[in-house]
């Protein structure tokens, strides 16, 4: 294999996110920008030489020709065997779960996951270690000061890969292996939950349901599981062709960006369980007839109910959510009596604690749930784990929630986006936030009084490591919460995310509107943040 040397010049603004490089694709096809990138990831990595690599993406605009150009990179650093999903397609939980599976070294994700796609929209890379799971910050940081000075890269004179042929074909000792995208994440999925219960409660008509794959990556893997293997009609699953543009959605499972799924849950022809999953299959919007189940909730509910998945028949070690998250989870694990974690914002923080072993279960409010069965959140797990519910409970998911409120109490949240700030504006607000928040504790503001107010430093109790300004606290003594963070994967401006929370054990109280319910408090954070004023909007973007 004849491999170049190329010359190149660096781009100072390869920064990782929250989950790995998103960009504008037009930024992605400057010269030599995604070679570098990937270059500086290979420079970093030691010890790689003969070992694996998993390659997939979310099949958004510029996937393939991507993956031909890292190909041809990864085979110039010395990989030994390149195994890539057919056509290029790998969800993030399928490429987490392959790169366990076959021990590979790591993995090249192409995604930007929930930012829309198309040629004047965004593109994405991240890299996955050998755990499967996102790369620490450490390795991310590494990674980007490389990018800052690099001077070449190497690549290996190939043709172009079929990427639609299943198989192994080796290239002077380097083996291309083209897997099928969905059957190994299936037979995990197989192996997780009561597959047999599953396909009597929707062959006999108890479950009926609707999945929107909103024209991302999770179509293949909803047709093949839902419909081929519990016997769902195919009717049961919308826009199932990955699609390069994302049919010009934004693929993000909300009530906003998934209104059709929504409209259809409210409506007097509603199924019994509805859903929906992002660009990359990692993240899920769970819904019953009349109902939608808030993240925060759902991980709660999922946690207090574990025992009844056969994965989890024996219990769980713990659990964990990101900082933002809603306090719901906590209230499960403090009745189990068993570790509850707080992170920052991104699964990488999730890794080492499952790792360890001492977390079993973790999530985000963002719309994603996730497990020690692979190192990512994922969606398909979470739509599968409620359905299992619905099956062994024989109830609806309004049932079942109410039924988790009366118990735990209700943790009333949403959370109000303004996105593509302007970014001086975005970071006035912060320096404005940083300069307040030391002396806000024991004030008080009506009903309102502050218990703490800090900026989230998390010290990881595996590895030892800090990652610090990840977002401002204000707590108060009812326990209500308001955080406010920066996003680290917009690619437009700064995106100002508001995370609220009230706590409401009275169970007569609990069919409250969110935006209701919390209205002091959205008052509370214009008074801190002045987002409104500052920016002369008048509401948020988005409402979730
Ligand atoms: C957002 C979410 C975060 C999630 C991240 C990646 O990050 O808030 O919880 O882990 O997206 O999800 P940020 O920094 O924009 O708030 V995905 O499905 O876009 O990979
Ligand atoms: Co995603």
């Amino acid at each position: 294999m004849h491999i170049k040397t190329i010359v190149t010049q660096t781009y100072q603004d390869q920064n990782p996110g929250t989950s790995g490089l998103r960009k504008k694709v037009k930024v992605f096809q400057q010269r030599h920008y995604l070679e570098n990138f990937v270059q500086s990831i290979f420079d970093v990595l030691p010890n790689f030489q003969g070992k694996s690599l998993v390659i997939g993406g979310d099949g958004r605009y510029f996937n393939k020709e991507a993956i031909q150009t890292i190909i041809k990179i990864a085979a110039a650093n010395g990989f030994g065997e390149l195994i890539i999903g057919q056509n290029g397609i790998l969800s993030t939980p399928a490429a987490s779960h392959i790169i366990r599976k076959y021990g590979a070294f790591g993995g090249l994700i192409l995604s930007a996951s929930h930012n829309p796609a198309g040629e004047n929209e965004d593109f994405g890379i991240k890299y996955n270690v050998s755990n499967g799971g996102p790369a620490p910050e450490k390795d991310t940081q590494a990674f980007f000061a490389r990018s800052k000075i690099i001077d070449s890269y190497k690549l290996a004179e190939l043709p172009d890969i079929n990427l639609n042929e299943i198989g192994t074909q080796e290239i002077d000792g380097l083996k291309i292996t083209i897997i099928d995208s969905v059957k190994d994440y299936a037979q995990l999925m197989e192996s997780i939950f009561d597959f047999d219960l599953l396909r009597q409660s929707i062959q006999n008509g108890f479950i009926t349901l609707s999945f929107d794959a909103m024209s991302a990556v999770t179509g293949p893997y909803a047709k093949r599981i839902l419909i081929d293997m519990l016997g769902a009609p195919e009717s049961a699953v919308q826009n199932a062709t990955p699609l390069e543009d994302f049919a010009g959605h934004h693929p993000d499972p909300n009530l906003i960006h998934a209104h059709e799924l929504a409209d259809l849950m409210f409506s007097d022809n509603a199924p019994t369980f509805g859903a929906a999953s992002d660009g990359d299959g990692d993240r899920n919007m769970i819904m019953g007839k009349g109902i939608f189940v808030t993240p925060s909730d759902s991980l709660a509910i999922l946690a207090a109910n574990a025992t009844l998945i056969p994965a989890y028949y024996k219990g769980l070690k713990g659990v964990a959510r990101s900082m933002p998250t809603s306090q719901a989870v906590d209230r499960v694990a403090a009745h189990y009596k068993i570790p509850c974690y707080e992170t920052p914002t991104g699964w990488k923080f999730f890794g080492n604690l499952l790792d360890a072993d001492k977390i079993t279960l973790c999530g985000e409010e963002s719309f994603g749930t996730g497990s020690q069965h692979v190192r990512e959140k994922d969606g398909l797990w979470a739509v599968l784990f409620w359905l299992n519910l619905i099956a062994r409970r024989r109830q609806s998911v309004a049932e079942i929630v109410y039924e988790h409120w009366k118990k735990f109490g209700r943790d009333i949240y949403s959370r109000h986006d303004y996105e593509a700030v302007d970014s001086d504006i975005a970071n006035n607000i912060m320096t404005n936030l940083r300069e307040q928040i030391e002396t806000l504790a024991g004030t008080v503001f009506g009903d309102y009084v502050v218990k703490y107010a800090d900026e989230f430093c998390y010290h990881d109790s595996v590895d030892g490591s800090t990652s610090a300004n990840q977002g401002f606290r204000i707590g108060f003594t009812n326990g209500s919460r308001i955080v406010f963070r920066l996003s680290g994967t917009g690619t437009v401006g700064a995106t100002l995310r508001i995370y609220l929370e009230r706590f409401e054990p009275d169970a007569t109280k609990h069919n409250q509107d969110p935006q209701i319910a919390l209205a002091p408090l959205i008052v509370l954070a214009e008074h801190f943040c002045n987002v409104k004023q500052l920016t002369g909007w008048t509401a948020p973007t988005v409402i979730t």
